[in-house]
Order: structure tokens, then sequence, then C-alpha cells
């Protein structure tokens, strides 16, 4: 999977406008008759909901619009290059660099089949025709085609979820995310088993709710331990992250301490939705280990649920908790976007 892609992309010239002259038996004096040149294609970038990854782009290193065709005579205009269009998942952002290597953002693509102009075909020329003036009636000028605009492209795939699953290797993150949506990750008993997010559906009252699972997360992650921190940017645009732990563990206080700081170090997110919940209550020897664990966690400031995914044990209280907390979630983020939209009141002129 290809979560990370960058390259040129460059707008295809315009076609250069000509020099022709109308040359017809019994028409004397034709004039200037050369065509315009066709604008070169365009490079556009759109959200194919289809894709899950920038795997198709391959390795390639330039993708150029197609070239205006010259301008011909007879005022014949040169045909238009094609458009290059670019297909990437939902949830990719575009980003460009320039020459002083900084970044800025292009474009966010967060819903299905938006689409985002990032390299400009270049103008055609103009053919000789477009010179004729009174004075000089018989031009023997036409301009070049433009160059097409050219940009160094960063595209970054950042999954749009409402839940998300984190936590370490094997602490049942498939197992849950198999239980309350229609995804089958594999499951099995050692760690690292899920090397990729996962996405699966989960049915709500009125709509389906997105959730992910992304591979899990050990001590020292941000320094590439384990399968690394990468899948974190994953987790950046979820709304509701699921802190999943491992209740069979020796250390379930110290494993939510090094989760909270391996996600930490990868960025903040202490801005977003969390629950904590710790999983195997069904084994024999889990619920008296917890008490102490439940002491500590009552002073969290997040809600905590004991649940088992493999017997379902409190599955459903905590995927009612989800839904109310993205549905929250979803209405604070509407009220920012809403605060965003600058209202200029103009004052009434006297
Ligand atoms: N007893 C019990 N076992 C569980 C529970 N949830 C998961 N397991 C077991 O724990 C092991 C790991 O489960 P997974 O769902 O693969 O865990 P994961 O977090 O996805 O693991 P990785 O993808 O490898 O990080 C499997 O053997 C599961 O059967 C549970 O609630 N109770
Ligand atoms: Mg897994």
């Amino acid at each position: 999977m290809v979560y990370k892609r960058e390259f040129m992309v460059r707008g295809g010239c315009g076609g250069d406008g000509c020099v022709s002259f109308r040359r017809e038996k019994h028409v004397p004096f034709g004039g200037p008759d050369g065509g315009d040149g066709g604008g070169g294609g365009n490079v556009i970038i759109t959200s194919d909901p289809n894709l899950v990854d920038l795997s198709l782009l391959g390795r390639r290193k330039e993708f150029a619009a197609e070239n205006g065709r010259r301008g011909g005579g007879g005022r014949k205009r040169g045909s238009k290059g094609e458009d290059l269009v670019i297909s990437v998942p939902v949830g990719t952002v575009i980003f460009t660099r320039n020459k002083w290597e900084e970044e800025t953002l292009l474009a966010d693509l967060r819903t299905a089949w938006q689409e985002a102009l990032v390299a400009k075909g270049g103008r055609g020329g103009l053919g000789n025709a477009r010179f004729a003036t009174a004075v000089n009636q018989a031009p023997e000028i036409a301009s070049k085609g433009e160059p097409g605009e050219k940009r160094y492209i960063i595209l970054e795939v950042k999954l749009i979820t409402d839940i998300c699953i984190v936590g370490p290797p094997n602490s049942g993150k498939s197992t849950l995310l198999s239980a309350i949506s229609r995804a089958k990750p594999e499951i099995a008993d050692y760690p690292f088993t899920t090397r990729q997010p996962i996405l699966g559906f989960m049915p709500g009252d009125r709509r389906d709710f997105i959730v992910a699972e992304i591979p899990g997360l050990v001590e020292g992650a941000h320094l590439g331990k384990g399968l690394g921190n990468d899948f974190l940017r994953h987790a950046e645009r979820t709304k509701v992250l699921v802190y999943l732990l491992d209740g069979s563990s020796p250390s379930v206080v110290d494993d939510l301490g090094t989760l909270d700081k391996e996600i930490a170090l990868y960025k903040d997110l202490s801005h977003k939705a969390k629950i904590v919940v710790v999983n195997k209550v069904d084994l024999p020897e889990v619920p008296a280990r917890l008490l102490a664990v439940k002491q500590c966690f009552a002073k969290l400031a997040v809600p905590v649920f004991y649940i088992s995914a493999v017997s379902g044990q409190a599955v459903l209280e905590l995927t009612r908790k989800a839904m109310e907390m993205v549905g929250q979630a979803s209405r604070d983020e509407e009220m920012i976007s809403r605060a965003q939209i600058a209202v200029f009141r103009p004052k009434p002129s006297r």
C-alpha cells in the first residue's frame, strides 16, 4: 500500500500559431489565414472512491498533459491537448513544494469525485490572421504557444473515518473491528497480524459509520520500531479515537501511557475525542487483575469501557457511546467551519 507520492506535473504546451496565406485560383490577394494553436491540456487530480491507495501511480516522476496542436492554414485552429486526469483515493491531501522547499496546501479531496487543477496547460499561439492590420495586411508573424504550468506535487492519503482503533499489537483490534463492522480482518495470536489499515462499515441508525483499524503501535514506534508510526496519519482525520488495550497484559496502565506517548510524539491529537477500552475481560485471570487498573482509570477524563470483543460483553455499550461521540464531534467540526466563514458587513454609505 502506498500512501505518499511525490512527482512533477506539467500542463501541455500550447500549440504554435501558424503563418499561412490564402492561395487559391481566381482569388487574388488572398490574405493571411494562419490559425491559432490549440491550448495545452491541464493536469487534474480527482478523488476516486474505488481507490484505497496510490499504488496505481507507480513510480513515475513526471506526469504531463498533452500538448496543443499547431494551427493550420485556412484559419484552422489546432486541437486542444487532452487533459491528464490522475485518480487518487478520497482523503488525499495535495501539497506543492517550491524551489525554496516551502510546502503549500493546494487541495484536500475529502469527498468523492472532487477535482483539483494542479497544472494549467499553456495557451495556444496566435496565427498570422490575427496580426493583420490596415497597415500590415500580410503579416509574416505568428506567436508561439505558451509552456504549460509546472509544479512539484506531494500527495498524502489520510483516511477520513468516524472511528479509528489504535492500540498495542495483539490487543484485539481486528477482533473488535470484525465484531462491530462488516469487515473480516485476519485475526491471530501474534503481533502485527494487521500490517495495513483496514476499514469496516458499522451500521448505525441513520447511516453507516466508517471504522478503521491501524497496525499496532509499540514503544519506540516513532523511531521505526515495530511497523513504525506512519500509519498514524490515518488517525489524524478520525472523529473518535478508540484506544484498545489488552486486559491480559501485566501492565495495562503503562500500556496506555506508552500508547499516548507514541501518539503525542507523532502529532498533537489531544483535541480529539477519545475512548479508552480494555479488552479480553472474558479471560478468567483478567477481572481480578483489573481492580487496580479500574481505580487508576476512574480518574481519566475520557470514557472507559471494559469489554470482551470475543464474547461481545459491553461491546454494544461501547459502540453506542462511540456513535454518540462521533455525532458530537461532527457538530463541533461544523460549528468551527461555520465560524471560519468570514462575514463582511459593508458600512452603509451616506
Ligand atoms: N479471550 C479473548 N481473546 C481475544 C479477545 N479479543 C481478541 N482476542 C485474541 O487476541 C489475539 C489477537 O487478536 P487480534 O484481533 O488479531 O489483535 P490485533 O490487535 O488486531 O493484533 P495485531 O493486528 O497483530 O496488532 C487473537 O488470538 C484473538 O483471538 C477477547 O476479547 N477475549
Ligand atoms: Mg489486527
